[in-house]
């Protein structure tokens, strides 16, 4: 195939998917009514890549479809399913609809698979559970059903399958694997269930297979890198050797493949994507690994698969000949999966059309694909008015209005190294005592119920069946029954609840200049679920204040505290489609003034709690080593520069959630946040001695209570954690909070369990007294 991609979204131009997974559970449609809407939408898909310019029947359309996600398909196909789940399973072990989800969900007491982050998207899979035990057989049903409903439909597509190697990198060592056992310790037995698959495909006819190895280009993979490429080696030196199999495509996706590139083109596969949008060419090659790769189809990804700009299409065309240095056979594509961009820009009916004319989401990108596929068939002169439109149009964007902002670049510009500093923190600390908190004081971290009245206003709000004025006076009635809710509980530390926020991320950008909405700009976050990133396309200013109403107004309701609550600059980057005109360091320091002007605006309304939420610190970490210092130091640089304003009688708050804190510890400690509140109750605590290891010594909050589960905890459990945390961190440092925000819990869970949370408080804090 000549151009391709390396997947497309799967959860349909207006969310069928996700509207049909979510009425499947609820009982509403039944399993064939879910199949038939799942093989519509795979059935529009491939007419829609043909129609984009992608060959029918060279196996240039990708069969990347999932009910819910690709590592759990995998997962199913090589029948490595936790035995917990045994008895919903078939006869042979087939993993019907209801099985799958009740993996992917859990059920009762069983525990779901574990759910975390691809790589360094927005995407999170599902974490394979692999033990020495673990049996592994081939359950190729889907992947063969999916194949052939393509070849009856008049299609020759390319199964796509997490590869063996990139498997079991991804997977976790099940509970009860003795210590020091890893996953990739399988992989001589795994691999034979791959070369089952390959053996089947042939026999169904296909010419192709795509087996997906990011895993190969992360740095971020816990195992010593040459046990990643001796696996690498092993696994495909096995599959290309297997006799029956259709040509093996090698995806790498994420990054270069570096060191792994020599590695793969030693082994028989036929083709190896090279990502070359966050990667680049290789700058030598060893005369083997050069005449092993002449040989060889390489697989340009030059079209960005990550991000939602148009691009610079001459440039992709020019790094697409480059390819062509290496070897006589170059396809083009994408550079990732285009699962992280939505589907279609046409579908954008409000966005103002100029910028539309810079923007291309999948279906704009598999057409972009093509063209370049054409480029590369019949000459640059056959492309070229479609690279002028591109360059035109890149041209318009960087001379456009808004764009670059001279008043906000000068002010970035006039930045000094104490800009970016509060200053010492005992100092802070002796300022803020005219807080008056008690010993371990209490708190939430922002958000309380999202309730259906809530939603039902802000949708009326945008129908305009309610104006302006009514929708804010229902804000008011509810922030005043939570501040009130709060006062009956007891807490020390109030929140307003964030009743106006449909979101942590869009409610700023629809506030900020520099960002566009979309209407239908949906990407599957994990699952069923789905999140709407916002278009940050300009210089970031902020044209009036944004919080202040609704929190001064909390403020008045009460003697107590009330916290103002932002989005960190970081977190707001991560959960947008980022311009990529300028470093992410400049983009973030033009949010993080903005921030700084609200804080600002905050402290003059009375507020004297401050917390600025960066739960995406570590999304956005690099993948690779030699990347990583750059960014923490722009990250928390950023940080730094949005609350170094504040004076020091101000605390400063912040919040991340998302564990795996090990690896930005030092980051953490850096934010010099005056208190951090972080995810604990379900790892019992553990970042606590992660923590009181780290000599990070301001003041502290890890969560008692797991908000992602509806259990109630009692008063009981959460005083064995407090009791935990006390003994490894001074109460001097310690809060006490729920690991995040409320806004997905109902009224009543919430109501019991920060009760229970205060009882265990007052409890510990009796302990303390009597003890000192
Ligand atoms: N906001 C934004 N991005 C995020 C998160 C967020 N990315 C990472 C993380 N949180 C992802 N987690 C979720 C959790 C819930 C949902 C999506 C991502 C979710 N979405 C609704 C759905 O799909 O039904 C749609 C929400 C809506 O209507 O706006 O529930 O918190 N920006
Ligand atoms: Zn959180």
């Amino acid at each position: 195939p000549t151009g391709t991609i390396l997947g497309y979204p799967r959860i349909g131009r207006r969310r069928e998917l996700k509207r049909a997974v979510e009425a499947f559970w609820a009982g509403t449609i039944d399993a064939d009514e879910l199949e038939a809407t799942a093989a519509e939408l795979r059935s529009a898909t491939r007419e829609r890549l043909a129609a984009q310019g992608l060959d029918r029947t060279g196996s240039a359309i990708p069969e990347s479809f999932s009910f819910y996600d690709q590592v759990l398909d995998a997962a199913v196909a090589v029948g490595a399913v936790p035995t917990r789940f045994a008895r919903f399973l078939g006869d042979d072990g087939s993993v019907d609809l209801g099985a799958y989800f009740t993996i992917a969900r859990g059920v009762g007491d069983d525990a779901p698979l574990e759910m975390t982050k691809w790589f360094d998207s927005n995407y999170h899979y599902l974490v394979p559970e692999i033990g020495p035990d673990t049996s592994f057989s081939l359950h190729a049903e889907r992947i063969l059903a999916e194949f052939a409903e393509a070849k009856a439909q008049g299609f020759l597509t390319r199964p796509v399958v997490v590869g063996p190697v990139t498997f079991l990198l991804l997977a976790k060592a099940a509970d009860d694997a003795p210590e020091g056992f890893r996953p990739i310790d399988r992989l001589a037995e795994l691999v034979p269930v791959y070369e089952s698959l390959l053996a089947e495909l042939a026999r169904a006819g296909a010419a192709w297979v795509q087996l997906d190895e990011p895993a190969l280009v992360s740095e971020s993979i816990d195992e010593p890198r040459a046990r990643v490429l001796e696996s690498a080696a092993a696994a495909y030196d096995a599959l290309g050797a297997q006799e029956e199999r259709p040509a093996i495509f090698v995806a790498a996706p994420y990054g270069s493949l570096d060191d792994a590139l020599p590695v793969l083109a030693a082994t028989p596969v036929e083709a190896i994507s090279l990502d070359l949008v966050r990667g680049s060419l290789p700058e030598s090659l060893d005369p083997v690994t050069a005449e092993a790769l002449a040989a060889k189809t390489l697989v340009a990804g030059v079209v960005d698969g990550h991000n939602i700009w148009r691009g610079d299409l001459a440039d992709a065309f020019d790094r697409v000949t480059a390819v062509q240095r290496l070897s006589g056979s170059v396809a083009v594509s994408t550079s990732t999966s285009l699962l992280h961009v939505p589907h279609d820009v046409e579908d954008e009916q409000a966005l103002d059309a100029r910028l539309v004319s810079w923007l291309a989401f999948a279906d704009q990108k598999v057409a972009q694909v093509a063209t370049l596929a054409r480029g590369l068939a019949e000459g640059r002169d056959a492309i070229a008015a479609e690279l002028d439109e591109a360059s035109a149009a890149l041209a318009d964007r960087s001379a456009a209005p808004g764009v670059r902002v001279p008043a906000v670049r000068d002010r970035l510009s006039a930045l000094v190294g104490g800009d970016f500093d509060r200053g010492d923190y005992a100092a802070r600390v002796a300022a803020q005592t005219e807080l008056e908190l008690p010993e371990l004081p209490t708190t939430t971290i922002g958000s309380f119920p999202q309730t259906s009245d809530i939603r039902r206003a802000r949708a009326r709000l945008g129908k305009g069946e309610l104006d302006s004025d009514g929708y804010a006076q229902l804000m008011r009635e509810e922030i005043e029954r939570v501040v009130r809710l709060q006062e009956e509980i007891g807490l020390d530390v109030l929140v307003h609840g964030e009743p106006e926020r449909n979101d942590m991320v869009q409610y700023f950008a629809e506030l900020l200049d520099g960002f566009a909405v979309t209407e239908h700009g949906w990407v599957q976050s994990y699952g069923s679920r789905c999140t709407r990133p916002s278009i940050l396309w300009g210089d970031v200013s902020r044209s009036a204040p944004m919080t202040v109403e609704w929190s001064s107004y909390a403020q008045s309701l009460t003697e107590k505290p009330v916290k103002g609550m932002l989005t960190g600059p970081v977190t707001i980057l991560a959960w947008s489609f980022v311009r990529d005109d300028q470093p992410l360091g400049d983009t973030a320091r033009q949010v993080a003034l903005a921030l700084r002007d609200e804080i600002a605006d905050l402290e003059q309304a009375g507020i004297k709690v401050i917390q600025v939420d960066e739960p995406a610190l570590r999304e956005l970490l690099p993948l690779k080593l030699a990347d990583q210092p750059a960014y923490l130091d722009w990250s928390v640089g950023s940080f730094k520069l949005a609350t170094a304003g504040a004076a020091a009688a101000t605390q400063v708050h912040t919040h991340l959630c998302y564990s795996e804190f090990g690896v930005v510890i030092d980051a953490i400690k850096n934010l010099d946040a005056d208190v951090t509140s972080i995810e604990a109750a379900r790892s019992r605590m553990e970042v606590v001695d992660d923590l009181a290891t780290s000599g990070f010594d301001h003041g502290i909050g890890p969560g008692v209570y797991d908000i992602h589960s509806p259990r109630v905890p009692s008063t009981a459990e959460v005083q064995a954690l407090l009791e935990r945390a006390v003994a490894e961190i001074p109460a001097s440092r310690l809060w006490v909070n729920p690991d995040c925000g409320l806004k997905t819990r109902g009224y009543d869970e919430t109501v019991a369990s920060l009760e229970n949370i205060l009882e265990a408080t007052r409890a510990v804090r009796a302990g303390l007294d009597a003890r000192a």
